[in-house]
């Protein structure tokens, strides 16, 4: 092997729900992007860093492609497509058990703007059939130009080490742009508010999920090494409010209690979470909550 290092990016893009958390947490051998079984999970651009031979590849997480109705679905969806543009290489990922739905196929269709080279990953195939994953490749292939073709399952890890292997070898040559132990960009205030937006995720229902975002506050080291941390998790209404605490305050102890334990492994020292919901009808109207989001604010 020659000591030609390599580094590029490779972005992630798909349907909401397809797997590119999942994947991209693969990727990397850690939980760099926040994952749950609900739709419109990512909301910003999550990179996350992963080293194969001499190569480093910086996989960049995207929100899910659907079409927007609201002002941060749009910022959502803009910024996907821009993580697109921006990478040297994108994978487009297909849930194999959903196939060819009208979501796919419209995400499809505006994949002529991505002026890159792009692969497909069909995703999940531990949920379905060989012929039936043959077929739906023979599908996709029809409709847009990939370079190539993965089967693979971002859960069960199937496929993944090939999927790296190859992309590894296709990075351009040049300097790492990060550190060998650094396996994600975002700010650790940062990380964990995403951690804390999917346990909101993970415990409410219907439009919440949708109507809440969460922001760190507060990081302050105390001297025995522990972290005082305080969140700001913002609903749009009163009644939203109510629910997110919850009867005697037990739903938002239950989320504080995951996401304090997950945030204490990433800090990797004991943390002490405390959570704030605030009621900001129009959060979503408000450029300042997107930029700590870390999303363009769309007119
Ligand atoms: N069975 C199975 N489930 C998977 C696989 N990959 C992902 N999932 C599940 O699919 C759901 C969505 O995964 P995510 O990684 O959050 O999907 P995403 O594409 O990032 O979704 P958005 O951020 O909403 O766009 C989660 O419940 C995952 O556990 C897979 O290979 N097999
Ligand atoms: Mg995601």
């Amino acid at each position: 092997m020659s000591d030609q290092t390599r580094c590029g990016f490779v972005a992630l893009i798909g349907a909401p729900n397809a797997g590119k958390s999942t994947l991209l947490n693969a990727m990397v051998g850690a939980k760099v992007s926040i994952v749950t079984h609900k739709v419109q999970t990512t909301r910003a651009l999550v990179r996350g860093i992963a080293i194969h031979g001499n190569s480093q590849i910086i996989f960049v997480d995207t929100p899910g492609i659907f079409s927007p109705k609201r002002r941060l679905d749009r910022a959502m969806v803009t910024t996907a497509w821009g993580g697109a543009k921006d990478a040297d290489r994108v994978g487009v990922l297909i849930d194999a058990k959903k196939g060819l739905d009208d979501e796919a196929l419209k995400m499809l269709e505006s994949l002529a703007q991505v002026k890159r080279p792009v692969f497909l990953v069909l995703n999940k195939i531990d949920l379905v059939k060989r012929d039936q994953l043959l077929k739906l490749a023979e599908e996709a292939n029809s409709r847009s130009a990939f370079e190539r073709v993965f089967m693979i399952s971002a859960e069960t890890g199937d496929g993944v080490e090939d999927l790296k292997t190859w992309l590894a070898g296709e990075m351009p040559d040049g300097p790492w742009l990060y550190p060998e132990d650094q396996i994600s960009d975002l700010p650790l205030r940062m990380l964990a508010a995403e951690v804390t937006r999917e346990k909101l995720f993970l415990r409410l229902h219907e439009e919440l999920p949708y109507s809440s975002t969460v922001e760190t506050e507060l990081w302050e080291v105390k001297p025995d090494g522990s972290a005082r941390v305080e969140q700001t998790i913002y609903v749009e209404r009163e009644s939203q409010k109510k629910i997110v605490i919850g009867k005697g305050g037990q739903t938002i102890k239950a989320i504080s209690t995951a996401a304090r334990q997950e945030i204490a492994e990433i800090a990797e020292h004991p943390v002490h979470l405390f959570l704030f919901v605030k009621v900001r009808e129009n959060w979503s109207d408000d450029p300042e909550r997107y930029r700590e989001m870390g999303l363009e604010f769309p007119k």
